[in-house]
């Protein structure tokens, strides 16, 4: 069997890494948000890509989600002490991704030949395939002015009231090589558990993508980010009634109108009435959570296979 999934942030590498564990997947890609990246002191950072490449080899850290276990902070502490910016927390070894990274890119190397390359480098037996080598950057409306995401995911702490979200560069962006025959190629498609408006919507403002998801023959199931009717972690719900959207099911099936012919959603939650659903507990804590989790979805997948 051959799956492709839609994934960003935190919840969408649990769900993947549940994948990476499922029985009869021969070939698994995941197609990466890119619209978080951002340059930092020099640096070219792609915080999604690497949640998902510590994720699938076992080093991310369990608790915090993005970044390495058994980090250390040497570098943060000087940089603090020479009164540079400490709004985000670089470790060491996570440093020495985002060097590389950028070194790379100097060289002309391309973001999903780099990604490739230290995914076998790390043992990954997934595709991981950044959604498009061209610059995409996500922005928002806020309250208090224009912030590039991380400015206001870590520094603003997703506190200022959003009006609008952008991605720029989305309209001109090509899909990453491999992106779009994944999509065509894959018996079951997935938009994991991420946040439909930052970590998703970046992934669909790219032409080619939405199209071959929405012309694939392929189930393509979206897993519900809310858990007793809030996001796990992150600003999902505040975002949706920020926006004026009711917070549930049915607003985020509507939202994936045209992309997708079935939810799984936390049975603790009301399912969405337009389209074929499947409610199971979806919090993923431990690896067995992720693993049932994943099986659920490739199990409701088939029954809508044609
Ligand atoms: N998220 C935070 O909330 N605070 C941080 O200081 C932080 C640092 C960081 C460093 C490298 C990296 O790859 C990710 C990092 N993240 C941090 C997560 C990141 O901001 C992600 O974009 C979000 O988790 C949304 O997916």
């Amino acid at each position: 069997m051959k799956v492709a999934v839609l994934t960003g942030g935190v919840g969408g590498a649990k769900f993947v890494l549940g994948l990476q564990h499922c029985a009869g997947i021969e070939r698994l890609t995941a197609i990466v948000n890119t619209g978080d990246d951002f340059r930092h002191l020099g640096l070219h950072i792609s915080p999604d890509i690497d949640t998902l490449l510590y994720t699938l080899s076992g080093q991310s850290d369990a608790v915090q989600g993005w970044g390495r276990a058994g980090e250390r902070w040497a570098f943060m502490a000087a940089l603090k002490a020479l009164g540079g910016p400490d709004w985000f927390n670089l470790g060491d070894g996570d440093l020495a991704l985002h060097v590389w990274r950028s070194d790379q890119l100097r060289q002309g190397k391309t973001p999903s030949a780099i990604t490739t390359e230290i995914a076998e480098c790390w043992g990954i037996g997934a595709t991981i395939l950044p959604m498009s080598d061209d610059p995409v950057a996500t922005w928002l409306d806020t309250d208090e002015g224009s912030l590039a995401f991380q400015n206001y995911f870590v520094e603003r702490q997703c506190r200022p009231v959003v009006g609008k979200i952008r991605f720029e560069g989305a309209a001109g962006a090509k899909p990453a090589p491999g992106v779009v025959a994944a999509i065509e190629e894959a018996d079951m498609v997935f938009i994991a558990p991420s946040n439909p408006y930052l970590s998703v919507d970046p992934l669909l403002a790219v032409r080619d993508i939405a199209t071959a998801l929405r012309n694939t023959a392929a189930p393509v199931i979206a897993i519900s980010p809310l858990v007793g009717g809030k996001a796990v972690k992150g600003p999902t719900t505040k975002l949706m009634s920020e926006l004026g959207i009711d917070p549930d099911n049915r607003a985020i099936a509507a939202h994936y109108e045209g992309i997708i012919d079935g939810m799984i959603h936390d049975a603790g939650d009301a399912g969405p009435a337009s389209l074929p659903a499947c409610a199971t507990a979806t919090l993923m804590s431990d690896l067995s959570d992720k693993i049932r989790v994943a099986q659920a979805a490739c199990d409701f997948a088939r029954t809508l296979a044609g």
